[in-house]
């Protein structure tokens, strides 16, 4: 039935509410590798951005923080960011969000009693509790073969959970050759530092081997500000000469993550990444020289928004995806998803969670759903007033599109 115009927001509410989430970039696992699976209070408050605010507030030095033990880190953190100030940051908010989301009481403000609520849990039924509240279908992990943590646990071929797909990642491959080369060596590849013939077909071997083994959704990498092909640089060869070849051969997409500037503060390790504008020619060149491999493309720069939705109206095989890391706050979610649909329509995928602890999920995912609720409202309240009609399965359509719907097709797509 079409819907009145005083009913769309409520039209809108019900469909976001009720969509089934693919999360197309996590940094979460599935119960097989154990403790890098992070949970419960003490890991959402020692994330890293909560990290990155605390000593905001503090003179401590970076070292004696990172001397702390887990416990003492999140205790420091909840007396500073939650009890002498309000935790109106987005990355704050987010724990409060999670605390009403399972039940507890936000207003207590009793540390220890979240901590006993999650310390009855059991991780696998937490993680079913988890993935009902926050609506999701699957999401996809970030893995890493360089990190030998995760390669232990890959090489035993254990089944996993199929809510839990897998990413390639690949960021040691291009950005640390000079160290990479001899862990590939280590592991039975021909390869040399230099970067031979022999040596690009012996790193398709690794990529395809390791496609062999995760099955993944896609390849991908997070690439500094100055990435740029075509270049005479170690990442530019590496990618034109290995990664676009078998993401071709093996129909699976390569991942760009660009603009993040890492360690620019050392001292505060994880947390002190930063951000700067990238080239978007290099993007443009990617998806014209090589019109039938397919690019899933996110930038952290927010000056880089405008030409990057310019580049996918340009170029059919650039799927862009989420507002990432810094941009993921409300008033920026906002801006890039109007300008988005403004000039893509339904084409793309508006978020992803990069949760890189589970119960994130629901509080990434909340926070972002109530901004493109918003937003698509304010959408079909713009056409319905120039006379379209659009009816609830219309509306449920097109946000399943969203939500992850879009990307699975443009998987599907053969260019
Ligand atoms: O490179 C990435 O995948 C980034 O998303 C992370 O490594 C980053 O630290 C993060 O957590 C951002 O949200
Ligand atoms: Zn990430």
């Amino acid at each position: 039935m079409n819907i009145r115009k005083e009913d769309v927001s409520k039209a809108v509410k019900k469909a976001i509410d009720e969509v089934q989430i693919i999360d197309l970039h996590t940094h979460i696992f599935d119960l097989r590798f154990k403790d890098l699976l992070l949970w419960g209070i003490d890991d959402l408050l020692t994330y890293h951005y909560l990290i990155a605010e605390v000593m905001r507030f503090s003179d401590m030095p970076y070292d004696e923080f990172w001397k702390m033990t887990k416990t003492e880190q999140a205790n420091f953190i909840w007396k500073k960011l939650f009890i002498e100030n309000s935790p109106i940051s987005e990355a704050a908010r987010g724990v409060v969000t999670v605390l009403k989301s399972v039940g507890l009481d936000p207003a207590i403000r009793d540390l220890e009693s979240y901590r006993k609520f999650f310390a009855s849990k059991k991780v696998d039924e937490y993680v079913d509790l988890v993935f009902k509240i926050a609506k999701i279908k699957y999401v996809i992990m970030t893995n890493d073969p360089f990190v030998e943590d995760e390669r232990k646990i890959w090489i035993k071929n254990e089944k996993g959970d199929a809510r839990f797909k897998s990413a390639l990642r690949i960021d040691p491959l291009l950005v640390k050759w000079s160290s990479s080369y001899l862990k590939l060596k280590e592991w039975g590849y021909n390869v040399e530092e230099k970067l031979t013939e022999k040596t690009f077909s012996e790193i398709k071997r690794f990529l395809v081997d390791w496609i062999d083994r995760m099955n993944p959704v896609y390849m991908a990498a997070s690439l500094p500000p100055e990435f740029k092909v075509p270049a005479d640089t170690e990442t530019a060869l590496i990618i034109e000469n290995a990664i676009i070849p078998v993401s071709y051969e093996r129909n699976v997409p390569f991942a760009m993550m660009i603009g993040a500037k890492r360690l620019s503060n050392p001292q505060l390790k994880l947390a002190g990444d930063s951000v700067g504008k990238a080239d978007i020619n290099t993007i443009e060149y990617m998806a014209r020289m090589y019109p039938h491999n397919k690019f899933l493309i996110t930038m952290l720069s927010k000056e880089n928004q405008h030409e990057l939705v310019v580049a996918a109206r340009k170029f059919r095989n650039i799927h862009i995806f989420g507002c990432w890391w810094f941009l993921n706050n409300p008033s920026v979610v906002d801006e890039i998803t109007r300008e988005r649909m403004e000039m893509l329509g339904l084409s793309f995928t508006p978020q992803h969670s990069d949760a890189r602890v589970l119960d994130q999920l629901i509080y990434k995912w909340d926070h972002s759903k109530k901004v493109i609720e918003k937003v698509l409202t304010d959408k079909y309240s713009d056409i319905l007033e120039d006379g379209w009609t659009v009816t609830d399965d219309e509306i449920k359509r097109d946000v399943e599109k969203l939500f992850g719907g879009e990307f699975e097709e443009f998987l599907k797509r053969k260019f």
